[in-house]
């Protein structure tokens, strides 16, 4: 039965003896297997449209480790794609897509009921982990939150202080306004899908809500998760929605209350004896564990790892690490951080 999945009861508040694991990017160039799938897809692309493998590189990392919960292989990026965004990845650099920095290029992009036509691979592709899944593991779906989205649209790529998004905000905020509220709409009609399609939570990920201070964090962060996660949850009752507004700081703080959403993901700058304290007592909390511990390994790891469990031990949570692992990160270090949290 869903409900026993150990994701879906901590996410519906319960506390468990031992808090269910996954790990963000865990399908990734660290494992060998994944490397393997993404040189038989040719490029990034091209396995993220592939629903076989796509499905193939999910199902990786749950058969190597038994994690309590898959994510769809997919991309933040292929929403902005899906809305007629040129999107290509560079070898060793990272995304790069058409911008947007004028009127015309908004006008140019495609209404949000064409998103389907590119994106129903991906639905494909949870239609397959749906099946192939082990009974115990929770299916996760995800999305970008619309402001760090618009951060890529804008700036045409990564960017270290999403200065571009930034500008545009302050320039010429109908504009911007306009393509938040695009990305908002769309953003619900694909996790509305991609849960149609058979995912049992959902994952906003808001990776540059850091560089929204005061009011712009409410208005550009907390407000389209807010209105995401209302419109989701009226649509799709008792799925419940994880948001990670990375780097928020105090933020965090009341981001569960005013948002809706039944999880707050920490980053690894939030020190967990302070979230225990003024986060997990508003529900479930994921975290936090520095990803550099997957490089380094040692005594260091497991004594972090220990300290995180303990420090949630009394509420609802959810192991993670606090941003992606990295391609350089030891596949074994993993296992340690697995073993250390089950306490074999
Ligand atoms: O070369 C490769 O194989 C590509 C590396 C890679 C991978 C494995 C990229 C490029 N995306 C992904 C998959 C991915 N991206 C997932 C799949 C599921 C899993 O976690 O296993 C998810 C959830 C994402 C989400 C994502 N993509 C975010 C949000 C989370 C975060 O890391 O902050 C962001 C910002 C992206 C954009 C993106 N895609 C890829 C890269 C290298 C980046 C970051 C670009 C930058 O540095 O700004």
């Amino acid at each position: 039965m869903a409900e026993q999945k150990k994701l879906l009861r901590a996410l519906a508040g319960e506390t468990l003896d031992t808090p269910p694991i996954w790990m963000m990017r865990q399908a990734g160039r660290y494992l060998p297997e994944y490397r393997a799938t993404r040189a038989q897809a040719g490029d990034f692309l091209s396995l993220c449209y592939n629903s076989e493998l796509a499905a193939e590189v999910t199902l990786q990392p749950i058969r190597r480790y038994g994690f309590d919960a898959a994510i769809l292989f997919a991309d933040i990026l292929l929403l902005p794609q899906a809305l007629g965004a040129d999107l290509w990845f560079v070898t060793g650099e990272g995304p790069r897509l058409s911008t947007i920095t004028d009127q015309a290029g908004f006008d140019a992009l495609k209404p949000v009921d064409a998103i389907h036509e590119t994106l129903s691979p991906i639905y494909d592709t949870i239609r397959i982990l749906t099946r192939e899944l082990p009974s115990e593991t929770a299916l996760i779906g995800f999305a970008g939150a619309p402001w760090t989205v618009a951060t890529y649209m804008i700036a045409g790529r990564g960017t270290k202080d999403q200065g571009p998004a930034h500008a545009l905000r302050e320039e010429n905020a109908p504009l911007f306004d306009a393509l938040m509220d695009r990305l908002t709409e769309g953003t619900i009609e694909y996790l509305s899908c991609q849960i149609e399609a058979g995912a049992e939570c959902v994952k906003l990920f808001d990776s540059w809500a850091g560089s929204l201070k005061g009011d712009a964090f409410e208005k550009y962060s907390l407000e389209p998760c807010r209105r995401i996660t209302a419109a989701l949850k009226a649509r799709h009752p008792g799925i419940p929605v994880i948001g990670f507004p990375r780097e928020a700081g105090e933020k965090y703080v009341g981001f569960a209350k005013a948002t809706g959403v039944d999880c707050v993901a920490l980053d690894n700058s939030v020190d967990p004896e302070w979230a225990a304290a003024h986060v997990q007592t508003d529900g479930c909390v994921q975290g936090n564990l520095a990803s550099s511990h997957m490089v380094t390994g040692g005594q260091a790891l497991i004594d972090d790892t220990r300290r995180i469990v303990k420090a949630f031990s009394k509420g609802p949570h959810i192991f993670n690490l606090g941003h992606g692992i990295t391609p350089d990160a030891d596949p074994e270090n993993v296992q340690i951080m697995i073993d250390t949290v089950r306490e074999k």
